[in-house]
């Protein structure tokens, strides 16, 4: 599914994010920058050991926040790497920690010139965040950003499972109202 937003195209696609071909593609890191499962494994794996050695060198990102490296043997020529909120309840801040990640993410793009962007479902794997409030949560901020943003062509969000894809699609379908105003 695809709608235009100003001059910016969002996306959904069901897929492998570390097949993108956008100029960077998010990894849904951890504090440490030390690589795990999940996306962060699949993008290690697929990009090489460059990828974690500037990860090492940057030392670490808070949740929230964002940080930018060498895409490595990837298509993206980036990876920014992101720090999604461990979902405790929903009563610890993690729905403006999980919007702050998509932004600070989007922000760095925006600072580097990069106007492709692809993102994972920040949070919903190993932090457990449920699907259908990240996702709404996701969809809003990003729309958000691309409203004031037209620097940012594409932003692409890669659902990993039909589940994931059919949870943003129906978000995406409820708030298309809102985003002609
Ligand atoms: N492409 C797109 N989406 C994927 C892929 C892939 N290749 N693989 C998994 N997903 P997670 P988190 C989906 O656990 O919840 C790591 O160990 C997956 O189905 O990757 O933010 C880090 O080091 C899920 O919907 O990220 C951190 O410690 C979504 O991506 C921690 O996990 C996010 O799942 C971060 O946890």
């Amino acid at each position: 599914m695809q709608v235009t937003i100003n001059n910016s195209i969002l996306e959904l696609v069901e897929g492998d994010i570390t097949k993108q071909d956008t100029g960077a593609i998010v990894n849904a890191a951890n504090s440490g920058l030390r690589g795990g499962g999940g996306v962060d494994g699949a993008i290690h794996r697929a990009g090489g050991p460059q990828i974690m050695e500037e990860c090492r060198k940057i030392g670490g990102c808070p949740t929230g926040s964002a940080v930018i490296t060498t895409g490595g043997n990837l298509k993206a020529r980036y990876v920014i790497h992101t720090v999604g909120p461990v979902y405790h309840g929903g009563d610890r801040g993690e729905a403006e920690l999980l919007a702050s990640a998509y932004r600070s993410s989007l922000k760095l793009a925006s600072e580097k010139g990069i106007s492709t962007i692809a993102f994972p479902s920040l949070s919903t794997g190993a932090y457990g965040y449920p699907l259908d409030e990240a996702a709404k949560i996701a969809l809003k901020t990003v729309c958000d950003y691309l409203k004031e943003h037209p620097d940012i062509a594409l932003a692409r969000f890669v659902l990993f499972s039909a589940d994931a894809y059919r949870a943003y699609e129906a978000v995406l379908r409820s708030i298309l109202p809102q985003l002609s105003t």
